[in-house]
């Protein structure tokens, strides 16, 4: 038994969410994992602090995740919503027992806690084993400029819908952020760093553009592993879906990246030792291939229960197959190409994500 992180997860909302159900299920020890997530997109609504992608951990990790909405807690009600209705259009939806997570929150932000104490407190009231920690205690503000104007990334998502082209993206505040306590170390010491399915440019993004966290990922000795969130094989169905490919192709696009799990690889090449495709984008992991990245495909949309546990399994098996083996003469080998500290391995390729303001 050790105390060090077996495994850290940066996560953003939905994809991240739903990698998380799989995990808790693959791992000996749930208390090991340490979950760091995206703060950007947090916004005060009718005075009350919502951290939407703190909460989609949260929910995960307790096992109710409305995976089908994409947000908020399974079986929730909206009477709240629909009342506040007769007072003026409500853009944001915010459920009845999830506001009570949010009431919660607020009270203890207000009260003096920090971000990470107030998680730390509604996590351990749902029971939840491993640590949820924001990715910072300071603010930080993804802004989305578009051709309307400069938007908040709730205005830009929710309010209208990701359909104004974007012409980039700063996260006002993050140069300035420290990493929250505990992040930076635990990027450091963890066995692995898997980068969950999500949003590059929105969920991930926000969280490279903190100093402290960039600086861990790209020191660090042991294997990160990214997962891609984008598959090509598959088309979106569900009109849940097909906002989340809309809006992160827009998104993408409008930081100079195609929407394409290679794309993806290139925005992390600083940081990652290996890169995670879906089973079915089989061009894709070979051109990865091609370009020196160590490539596992497997089934990246697998379905929750037994599928998606496996999927965790596969992703944590093979990144630590990247794990320095211990020689006789104790000399550190590294089984994957070093590619860290250096500039992306194409430098004509895609710009890094996003801009910091
Ligand atoms: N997304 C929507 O598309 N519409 C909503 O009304 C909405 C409400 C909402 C309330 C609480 C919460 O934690 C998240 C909520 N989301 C909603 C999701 C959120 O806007 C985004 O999906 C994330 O910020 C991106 O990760």
């Amino acid at each position: 038994m050790t105390d060090e992180p077996e495994a850290v997860v940066l996560c953003g909302g939905f994809g991240a969410a739903r990698f998380l159900g799989g995990l808790l299920g693959a791992l000996d020890d749930p208390s090991r994992l340490i979950v760091v997530v995206n703060t950007g997109d947090d916004v005060v609504f009718h005075g009350l602090r919502i951290c939407p992608d703190l909460d989609s951990a949260l929910y995960a990790l307790a096992g109710r995740f409305d995976e089908e909405r994409g947000w908020g807690p399974a079986g929730d009600s909206f009477s709240v919503s629909a009342a506040l209705g007769r007072y003026g259009p409500e853009w944001f939806n915010v459920g009845d027992e999830d506001l009570a997570l949010h009431l919660r929150r607020t009270e203890l932000l207000d009260g003096g806690a920090t971000l990470t104490e107030a998680t730390g407190i509604l996590a351990g009231a749902w029971g939840i084993r491993p640590s949820l920690l924001p990715v910072s205690d300071d603010p930080i503000a993804t802004v989305i400029r578009t051709e309307v104007g400069d938007l908040t990334l709730q205005d830009y998502l929710v309010a209208r819908r990701a359909e104004p082209p974007v012409h980039g993206v700063d996260y006002v505040g993050a140069t300035e952020a420290g990493a929250a306590p505990g992040v930076a170390e635990a990027i450091a010491r963890a066995e692995v760093v898997v980068v969950a399915p999500s949003n590059p440019v929105i969920s991930i993004g926000p969280m490279l553009a903190v100093p402290e966290v960039h600086g861990a990922l790209a020191a660090r000795s042991g294997p990160t592993v990214a997962v891609s969130p984008v598959v090509l094989a598959t088309a979106p169905r569900t009109g849940p879906e097909i906002q989340r490919y809309r809006a992160r192709e827009r998104l993408m696009a409008g930081i100079g990246l195609a929407h394409r799990p290679a794309a993806v690889a290139e925005a992390y090449a600083s940081f990652i030792d290996a890169f995670v495709v879906d089973r079915r984008d089989t061009e894709e992991a070979r051109e990865l291939a091609r370009r020196g990245l160590p490539v596992l495909k497997a089934d990246t949309l697998a379905p929750p229960g037994p599928p998606r546990r496996e999927l965790a399994v596969q992703v944590l098996d093979f990144a630590r197959a990247g794990l320095a083996p211990r020689p006789p003469d104790g000399r550190a080998v590294r089984p994957w190409p070093d590619r860290r500290g250096g500039a992306p391995a194409d430098p004509d390729g895609p710009r890094s994500t996003g801009t910091t303001g």
